[in-house]
């Protein structure tokens, strides 16, 4: 069975256990429509608040410490999650972190290369490297030099690209995630029939993809995108997702109706909100006293309201939102939430 497959690829553990799932009523009645619950990545570990990259870096650790790394050097935005999970990751392993800080988001809080995640990094005394290069998940040169000066000055990096996500273990966590929805569901008696997952490097969506495709039940998985590139994004969801299944020992190809990564949700760009953005950090704030923040889950969350009232998401499915993480960006944006 495909479970066992994934057992065979060893895993260190630095979550709680399974993250939460509960339902959020208020939400759903206010909504009138799909029966809506949570699950939980942004409380599933003690460091440093969690999120998607630890579950992530539980399959990447193995590899780092195989290999005699003794720093890992990742990259991303000023208020990268990634790499402030990544530094967390270090500092519980007695490792260093060296992070490279692209300016990806053109927001002009004077605070935003200080306050939030990148501060957070600080504290846990990761190497920060501001860079002006601009948004893009790719393998980029400052990575690469980061890298080499590691190796310059007789350390033994391990390279993490961008979000855990183009790294041949990146989709694992996820799809690991997808065998313990099953057994939570089994726990709880319910059935989730679709998924509403924000998608920007693409292992998060991708692991659940391929997860799922191994389970009897299909279901749909649909990825937010909040990267405003769709179509790169399209392409790291699939292609992570074919490497992920064949991994994990799916026996057939995915199709690419499994595949479903929905625009219209991301703002004027990557990490700028848009209104619907602000709205939905709202509502779900005051019906649920649920956080979200302004670059993922806010997005993926207006997504879902809008897809639970123009019932493309039917009254009668049950979905599961996937809230990855994502609030201790939320003081970059001190600016927006005035009153
Ligand atoms: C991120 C990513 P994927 O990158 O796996 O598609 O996940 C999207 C996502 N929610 C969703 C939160 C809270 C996230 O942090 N963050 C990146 C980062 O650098 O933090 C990789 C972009």
């Amino acid at each position: 069975m495909a479970t066992q497959k994934l057992d065979e690829f060893p895993r260190y553990p630095l979550l709680f256990g399974p993250s939460p799932i509960h339902p959020l009523n208020r939400l759903t009645a206010h909504l009138g429509g799909a029966q809506i619950w949570a699950k939980r990545e942004d409380v599933n570990s003690g460091l440093a608040y969690g999120g998607n990259k630890v579950r992530k870096l539980e399959y990447l650790v193995p590899d780092a410490l195989a290999q005699g790394a003794d720093t890992l050097v990742s990259i991303g935005g000023y208020q990268s999650n990634h790499t402030r999970q990544v530094a967390a990751v270090a500092a519980h392993l007695g490792l260093k972190a060296v992070l490279v800080q692209e300016n990806w988001v053109d927001w002009p809080d004077a605070l935003n290369d200080r306050t939030g995640n990148i501060m957070l990094s600080r504290i846990m005394g990761a190497e920060v490297r501001l860079d002006p290069a601009g948004f893009g998940v790719g393998f980029k040169p400052s990575w690469e030099r980061a890298i080499e000066d590691v190796q310059a000055r007789g350390g033994k990096p391990y390279a993490i690209p961008a979000g855990a996500s183009d790294h041949p273990l990146g989709g694992l966590g996820f799809a690991r995630w997808a065998y313990e929805v099953q057994q939570q569901e089994r726990e709880l008696g319910v059935f989730f029939d679709t998924i509403v997952v924000c998608s920007v490097t693409g292992s998060t969506q991708a692991g659940m993809i391929a997860g799922f495709a191994t389970q009897d039940r299909p279901r749909r998985v649909i990825g937010i995108d909040a990267s405003a590139k769709i179509d790169e994004t399209r392409d790291q969801v699939a292609r992570i997702a074919r490497r992920t299944a064949a991994m994990i020992g799916l026996d057939r190809d995915l199709r690419d109706d499994e595949i479903e990564v929905l625009p219209g949700w991301e703002g004027p760009a990557y990490g700028i909100p848009g209104e619907s953005t602000i709205e939905a950090i709202r509502l779900l704030g005051r019906l649920e006293g649920v956080i979200t923040d302004p670059v993922y889950e806010g997005k993926s969350m207006a997504a879902l309201i809008d897809l639970v009232r123009d019932r493309t998401i039917p009254a009668d499915s049950t979905v599961l939102f996937a809230h990855l993480g994502g609030q201790p960006a939320l003081p970059a944006y001190v600016g927006l939430f005035r009153e």
